[in-house]
């Protein structure tokens, strides 16, 4: 029996129809999801605290109130994605419980400190940019409530990208000097982690095959990673930054940009735990879930007495 309703799934995955949450599927693919999304939840909650970091030290009004709103949108992102992995039958709790031990992954890109202001153009930048090329892909995966979350998310994120370059773009016109410095040492830092967020190179990823064959992933990590490049490259040209990769050519035979090696050992270094900030966001992940426990307690509180209430 469940050969013929793997038969009927792979026949719907290969028409190219939404996999719903009721939908009978392989257990192989309900948990490659759960991985997926809720890793992508927890990279949305984490990359809260990068960014959170300079709300208090925006430059104008005006910033502070972009980033605010950023940061605020990336919690949203967070919530819809765990609301999404949690059709596939994983609790919030499992979920978060996972995050809090040190068990569950999260965007590498996070592990990495905002040392400037100019961070957190380059963040949206590349940063942002980086995810919504790896997610607009995302947007038409065969998991249906999946598929529909990227819709929005990847709108706003075209939000952050474009702001993140708009205020580079303020500094690198209008700034002084050292302004300008600091930009590109922004960009000198996040530039390879940037290109790491694309996860390991195909013939190095576990994953990819199967979630390409199921319709989860559409484009490989590397062609992602490489379309990322051909469309950065001219922009920071605009901007008048040098990305630094003295191997980062024009390559006329492929139509595409060359660029150099990747430092694989620090990649993953920093998804095994042992980055510049690992131990930094873990732990503000668990103090605020520590102390925020009275405000869920008050929440169920109150949900029970209007339930009483109800009742009555
Ligand atoms: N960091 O076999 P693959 C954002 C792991 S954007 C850490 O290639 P897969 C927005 C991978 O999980 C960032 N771990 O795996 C924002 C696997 O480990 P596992 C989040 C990584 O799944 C912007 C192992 O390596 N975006 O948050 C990374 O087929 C600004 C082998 O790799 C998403 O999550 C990495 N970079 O492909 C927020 C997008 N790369 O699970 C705030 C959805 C790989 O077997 C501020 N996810 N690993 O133990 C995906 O598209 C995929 O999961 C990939 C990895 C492409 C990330």
């Amino acid at each position: 029996e469940d050969q013929a309703r793997n038969a009927a799934f792979e026949q719907r995955i290969d028409d190219g129809d939404f996999i719903e949450a009721k939908d009978w599927m392989p257990d192989h693919y309900r948990k490659t999801l759960v991985r997926q999304i809720s890793q992508h939840a927890h990279s949305e909650i984490v990359g809260m605290l990068p960014e959170g970091n300079w709300i208090t030290r925006a430059p104008t009004l005006k910033r502070k109130a972009i980033l605010l709103a950023k940061v605020q949108d990336e919690g949203g992102h967070g919530l819809y994605l765990y609301s999404a992995a949690e059709t596939l039958g994983t609790s919030r709790d499992q979920m978060l419980d996972a995050l809090h031990t040190g068990k569950a992954k999260y965007s590498s890109i996070f592990n990495y400190p905002t040392l400037t202001w100019a961070d957190i153009g380059v963040i949206g930048w590349l940063v942002d940019g980086a995810a919504i090329m790896n997610q607009v892909p995302l947007c038409r995966c065969s998991y249906g409530p999946y598929a529909r979350a990227m819709i929005r998310i990847c709108r706003e994120e075209s939000f952050h990208q474009r702001q993140g370059y708009e205020s580079l773009l303020t500094m690198m016109r209008d700034g002084t000097d050292a302004q300008k410095a600091m930009v590109q040492d922004a960009v000198n830092r996040w530039w390879w982690p940037s290109l790491m967020m694309f996860g390991p190179a195909d013939k190095d990823s576990p994953n990819s095959e199967q979630s390409m064959r199921w319709g989860i992933k559409r484009l490989s990590n590397d062609e992602l990673r490489q379309k990322f490049v051909d469309a950065t490259v001219p922009q920071a040209d605009i901007l008048g930054v040098t990305l630094p990769d003295p191997q980062l050519a024009w390559n006329a035979e492929r139509e595409h940009y060359d660029f150099g090696p990747i430092d694989w050992t620090e990649f993953w270094r920093v998804v095994g735990g042992d980055g510049p900030c690992n131990r930094e966001r873990l732990n503000a992940r668990v103090k605020a879930w520590d102390e925020g426990a009275w405000v869920r307690e008050a929440a169920l509180a109150h949900a029970r007495k209007r339930a009483t209430q109800a009742a009555a």
